[in-house]
């Protein structure tokens, strides 16, 4: 049936038939030309209805690839991954957002069942790399440990037992970063304590448990990187993301 609905009610975020629900794939890259190449195609245009890639600031030829491929992109202003979420929401199209990184930490033929199982009724699913028999090969002893330390964490605090809090590979309501405050940057207030610039999906993955919303998780491994750097700081990070976990515990805002 036609809708003559849509000025007065648009169908972007918040949809009410979720089968209906467009689909971003917005992908966060930062000096990955190999995983680019490698990566992207294996992804069929026609899982989603939008790709919009948010790059860091390359410089090993990234934007010369995307232009030729005919990719929508842009270069963010502010330096740190949490400004690319922060400049690319208004881009997206979608009602749903699938957040991706192409460095070959993320199985492409993952997408489809990522998509379907958010449209039972999620507000948000993580393609999680320890939920039953998933396992990462991307973890060293420190990161694998930081993850599962924190996994614990928000469960005693925020009361949700997430087997994967931190990873980027999810899909979500895109209102969902606006609904959490995640485009405020007093949301970040404790990167001054380290000096850093951190990343959304621990306090994406805190917010959500402490409105309670619908949460699911479906297991996948998560390969090696395929080339270049990671830029995790794992220290600086760990140390920030933790004091996030106990200050949102403080914190009476975004909680239900
Ligand atoms: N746009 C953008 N992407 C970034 C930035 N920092 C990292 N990335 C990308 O985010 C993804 C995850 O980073 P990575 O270092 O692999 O983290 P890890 O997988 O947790 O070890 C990769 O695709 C990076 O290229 C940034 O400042 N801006
Ligand atoms: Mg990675």
């Amino acid at each position: 049936m036609e809708n003559h609905d849509n000025f007065t009610r648009p169908k972007v975020n918040n949809p009410s038939d979720k089968s209906e629900a467009k689909v971003t794939l917005f992908i966060l890259a930062l000096n990955e030309i190999d995983g680019l190449k490698a990566i992207m195609p294996q992804i069929e245009p026609g899982w989603v209805d939008q790709i919009l890639i948010g790059d860091g600031g390359s410089t090993d030829g990234t934007q010369d690839y995307l232009e030729a491929e005919g990719y929508e992109y842009f270069v963010q202003s502010k330096p740190g991954i949490r400004h690319a979420y922060i400049e690319g929401f208004p881009k997206i199209k979608g009602d749903l957002v699938l957040t991706f990184s192409p460095d070959g930490n993320c199985i492409p033929s993952a997408i489809p069942a990522l998509i379907e199982e958010v449209k039972k009724g999620y507000d948000m699913v993580i393609a999680s790399r320890y939920k039953d028999d998933a396992k990462s090969s991307d973890d060293d002893l420190i990161t694998a440990f930081g993850n599962k330390m924190f996994n614990v964490i928000i469960h005693l605090l925020h009361k949700h037992p997430y087997t994967d809090c931190m990873v980027i590979y999810r899909i979500y309501r895109t209102q969902l970063f606006y609904e959490l405050g995640l485009e405020k940057e007093k949301s970040y207030r404790v990167e001054k304590l380290y000096n850093t610039v951190m990343g959304i999906e621990p306090l994406l993955s805190i917010r959500a448990a402490k409105m309670k919303m619908r949460i699911g998780e479906i297991p996948f491994d998560e390969p090696e990187r395929i080339a270049g750097e990671r830029k995790l700081q794992i220290i600086r990070w760990g140390a920030a993301y933790l004091t996030q976990m106990f200050l949102e515990f403080f914190s009476t805002h975004y909680r239900r």
